[in-house]
């Protein structure tokens, strides 16, 4: 009840008198004052004034399974919303849980974690209280071989979503990265179990670098936030709901046909090298070139002086001719 209160309280806007909740859910005015406190208690402001009702002042920057659920817009992605205070690594997270039996469109949320993972062994720094580490988990009826894809219909999500909130633009660094401003804002971590032929689970990792203000030193080069960008505060809550109602609408799409043909236009568009010189970093050969956007599964076209090349995520990083973008 705590979760449709407050959607309640929200949506109003205004003075809900303590007889309405009453009705709408059925309990007693004790239940609604003890629902109350319990919600003031996770820093809500609600103002109670008798004749009136109560009415929500302000609400906190918090992720909980209350705040999320009662934003909830999806279609079927966080019907089962999980949220940690501190975990591991959300991915981790959600690795053990579809082991466990959760199903498909399971959503991890943390705000905090111990051991956030980027590609390849990297790490990623979630620190408490500022920013997003989320995790959706997917059981797709897709070939394994067209689920790498999977990680530029979030990025496609995230940079829309971004967009929304903020009013600013939030290209995307192919294949995984959103940037502003030529700092990243956010990295997306895609991982799968599967066999030959058959997807066990795919975990989609999203970090969001929100309301931090500054960075550990060895990222303070590369890294940004929106805060630092728009010079806003965001409401982290708002923006989970935004990225992954994008996401369901993108990801829709995308399993039409299992690639990205009717994405492709939306993705360039969003993409920070378009046009522009970028370098392959591809261990065998690094190579320079220029971006032109991407082909229907996700490859990277870099058009070099002799000939165009596809370079597929997996194997090399990409960088603008002057530093990361
Ligand atoms: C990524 O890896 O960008 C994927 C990051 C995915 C993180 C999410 S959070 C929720 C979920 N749970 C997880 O455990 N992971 C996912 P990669 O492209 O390899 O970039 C990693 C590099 O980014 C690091 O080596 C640092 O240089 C840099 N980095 C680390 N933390 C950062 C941050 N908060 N902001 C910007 N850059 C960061």
């Amino acid at each position: 009840m705590r979760t449709e209160l407050l959607t309640m309280l929200r949506e109003t806007n205004d003075y809900v008198s303590g007889q309405k909740i009453c009705e709408t859910f059925g309990v007693s005015r004790t239940a609604v004052w003890k629902a109350v406190n319990q919600l003031r208690k996770s820093g809500y402001e609600i103002e109670a004034v008798s004749n009136k009702g109560y009415r929500l002042l302000s609400i906190p920057d918090i992720l909980n399974q209350n705040e999320l659920l009662s934003r909830r817009k999806t279609k079927w992605i966080g019907i089962d919303t999980l949220c940690y205070e501190t975990i591991d690594s959300t991915n981790a997270q959600a690795k053990r849980l579809a082991e466990a039996g959760y199903g498909n469109g399971t959503l991890i949320v943390a705000d905090h974690q111990e051991a956030g993972r980027g590609r390849r062994g990297r790490s990623w720094e979630t620190p408490a209280g500022t920013n997003i580490a989320m995790s959706l988990l997917l059981k797709p009826e897709i070939n394994p071989n067209n689920a790498s894809m999977i990680t530029l219909v979030a990025a496609l999500a995230v940079s829309k979503a971004i967009t929304q909130i903020t009013g600013e633009p939030a290209p995307i660094k192919w294949p995984n990265d959103i940037v502003m401003n030529g700092k990243k804002v956010c990295g997306i971590l895609t991982e799968m179990s599967a066999q030959f032929d058959y997807v066990n689970h795919i975990v989609v990792g999203i970090g969001i670098n929100v309301n931090i203000e500054s960075f550990p030193e060895e990222i303070a080069e590369i890294a940004t936030s929106l805060r630092k960008e728009t010079g806003k505060l965001i409401s982290r809550a708002e923006l989970i709901e935004a990225v992954w109602e994008q996401f369901e609408a993108a990801y829709e799409v995308y399993l039409q046909t299992q690639d990205l043909r009717n994405l492709v236009k939306e993705y360039d568009a969003r993409l920070v090298n378009m046009h522009r010189n970028v370098k392959v970093l591809d261990p065998k050969e690094p190579f320079e070139g220029k971006a032109m956007g991407i082909t229907p599964r996700g490859e990277l076209m870099v058009d070099t002086w002799e000939s165009r090349k596809l370079v597929s995520s997996g194997e090399v990083s990409v960088r603008g001719i002057y530093g990361y973008v």
